[in-house]
């Protein structure tokens, strides 16, 4: 059986919602964030060199990269939801775009300003600049995008709504979406879902 390995407040949250909704069985094993660092423990390196989480773990497989995972979880699903667009089409590959701007893009800058929160600055250096100018700019991308469909590959829930709404949901914490009314709308529709709050009640 797969085994999930969750760390506490982490993206690994991506990869519970997903399996619920896809209502597969898992093992969760969780490690707990060190109170000073708020690092991963050693106990996850134990796991995978990178020790980030998620990390699964399934027969002979070991995986990181909330991506990743989420594709092989996709590929070994028998369930008669499909939580990918049929590959190919158009909507796969806007699928795919938001898929990957999760990480690829938008963890970036939000995770940025989480991390520049905890230090003194006057918001005049280079990287500020980079940072405003990309969260202007991916917010209200993602906004519009909203504002036509309901969902970021179309009109059907998908993976790649799993992987955006663990960064915008940070970024709400934030503060970076107080004027973005169609995310505001979307996230309180992802919270809805039953599999995301089972994925919320561990943390
Ligand atoms: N791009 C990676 C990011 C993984 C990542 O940074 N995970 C964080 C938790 S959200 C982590 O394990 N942090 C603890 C550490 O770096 O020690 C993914 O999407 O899986």
């Amino acid at each position: 059986m797969l085994t999930v390995h969750h760390l506490n407040k982490s993206r690994s949250k991506r990869v519970i919602w997903l399996l619920e909704e896809l209502d597969m069985p898992y093992t969760l094993v969780n490690h707990q964030r060190d109170p000073i660092s708020n690092l991963a423990p050693a106990s996850l390196k134990l796991v995978h060199p990178l020790a980030k989480a998620p990390i699964i773990v399934d027969d002979n497989i070991t995986l990181c990269e909330s991506g990743a995972v989420m594709e092989y979880i996709l590929n070994q699903s028998e369930s008669t939801l499909k939580l990918r667009p049929e590959l190919n089409s158009a909507a796969y590959y806007q699928y795919l775009e938001w898929l990957h701007f999760a990480e690829g893009s938008l963890a970036l800058p939000v995770i940025s300003t989480l991390l520049m929160a905890m230090e003194k600055r006057d918001g005049a250096n280079p990287l500020d600049h980079y940072i405003a100018k990309e969260i202007a700019l991916d917010f209200s991308y993602i906004d519009a995008t909203l504002a036509k469909n309901s969902y970021f590959a179309g009109d059907t829930f998908s993976a790649a709504d799993i992987m955006m709404t663990i960064i915008l949901e940070i970024a709400d914490s934030l503060k970076l979406i107080e004027d973005k009314t169609n995310i505001k709308r979307y996230l309180g529709v992802m919270q809805e879902r039953a599999a995301y709050q089972v994925a919320a009640k561990h943390g």
